[in-house]
């Protein structure tokens, strides 16, 4: 958030009517885009594809109406949920599956919505045929390669930024040897996904994203000497995003505007990309009033440090309705982790992110 530049394009843009959140009907700060500063994107996931398909619902980016109201609404920003990982858009060596993510980035279209594309390089919701085929390395190389260039490509000038390499290092801040790539092919395969999907794509902007990198400590360490390595070899790598997965068990993370100014002091973009909250739920199964106001302020010390960042450019929740949320099928006994109920009525962590954003527009 460059905030003189805000004010700087403050008044041409209202004295030529251009504000793309009156065209959407939704003006004066009521929703969470109009309330943000211009330069800041505000995102959720789109639900669909990984735990969705086990759950007694239909697929709820397609069949469910009054959500994608809230998504168009509520967000100038989308992320897919799954409908971009591995498993999904190349489900067969030579066979991918576009027509889902196709179907978000024109939704985002029509709404006046950047897409997020999410993921490239990653150690899981990879499909069978990648992970139990048996491949020479110069296979799998090419098999990365020709992946990136095509799913990329496919989506040239659509995509505002792409997790390029996601949760590559473990807690202890070592590359991840579960990631098939890096495992076999080295660290240095990294840098080339970053190579190729900018060849690919150069308007995007390529991000590295992970969990656990909320509070400074070794993963955050490893991450910085990261960047700086692959900045000085002059790879293209434009943003650090930290996924903020929290949990009330484990305290406010309010060391993380430090987190991302260390990023922004290399000269890189940082985003939040994947924030929920959740908690332990009492047995009725309904949050107290008391752990809704911790949720909030949870929610706000994290857009907080994204607005304290100049550079800090997406904030992104991992949905924004509990009806869909994640949590309580990875996390059985917690959830209400979103800001939105199942009925989309609006928990007090929406107020405090509006109310947050519209103060710092002005
Ligand atoms: O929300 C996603 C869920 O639908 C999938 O089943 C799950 C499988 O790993 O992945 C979830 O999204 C993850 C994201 O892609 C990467 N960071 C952690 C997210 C939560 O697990």
């Amino acid at each position: 958030m460059r905030k003189a530049l805000v004010a700087f394009l403050t008044l041409p843009l209202l004295a030529l009517g251009a504000q793309p959140a009156v065209a959407h009907g939704h003006g004066h700060g009521k929703t969470l885009r109009a309330a943000a500063p211009r330069d800041l994107r505000i995102g959720s996931a789109v639900a669909g594809g990984g735990h969705h398909v086990d759950q007694p619902y239909p697929d709820p980016f397609t069949y469910d109406r009054p959500y994608r109201k809230v998504l168009a609404r509520e967000f100038n920003s989308v992320s897919p949920e799954n409908q971009m990982k591995w498993e999904f858009i190349h489900p067969e060596r030579n066979r991918y599956n576009f027509g889902p993510a196709d179907a978000i980035v024109r939704f985002a279209r029509a709404n006046g919505q950047v897409v997020r594309g999410h993921t490239l390089l990653w150690h899981s919701q990879n499909p069978a045929w990648l992970n139990e085929g048996t491949f020479t390395k110069a296979e799998l190389r090419s098999i990365l390669k020709s992946h990136i260039f095509t799913v990329v490509g496919h989506y040239r000038g659509q995509i505002q930024q792409w997790d390029v390499a996601n949760e590559i290092f473990n807690e202890n801040g070592e590359y991840r040897q579960e990631n098939i790539f890096i495992a076999e092919l080295g660290p240095g395969i990294v840098a080339d996904a970053f190579r190729w999907a900018h060849q690919a794509d150069p308007k995007a902007q390529l991000f590295l994203n992970d969990y656990g990198v909320e509070w400074p400590g070794v993963k955050v360490d490893a991450y910085e000497s990261l960047a700086k390595q692959l900045l000085a070899q002059r790879v293209p790598l434009h943003g650090f995003a930290s996924q903020a997965h929290l949990s009330m068990r484990y305290g406010a993370p309010d060391q993380l505007a430090g987190v991302l100014q260390r990023f922004d002091d290399l000269g890189l973009h940082t985003a939040i990309t994947e924030l929920d909250v959740r908690m332990d739920l009492p047995a009725s199964g309904v949050p107290t009033a008391e752990q809704l106001t911790t949720q909030a302020s949870y929610y706000k010390t994290v857009l907080d440090a994204c607005l304290a960042v100049d550079g800090c450019n997406s904030f992104t929740i991992w949905g924004f309705t509990d009806k869909y949320s994640w949590v309580p099928v990875f996390f059985p006994s917690e959830g209400a982790a979103t800001i939105m109920w199942d009925d989309f009525a609006k928990k007090p962590a929406y107020y405090t992110l509006r109310d947050t954003l519209r103060a710092a527009r002005r």
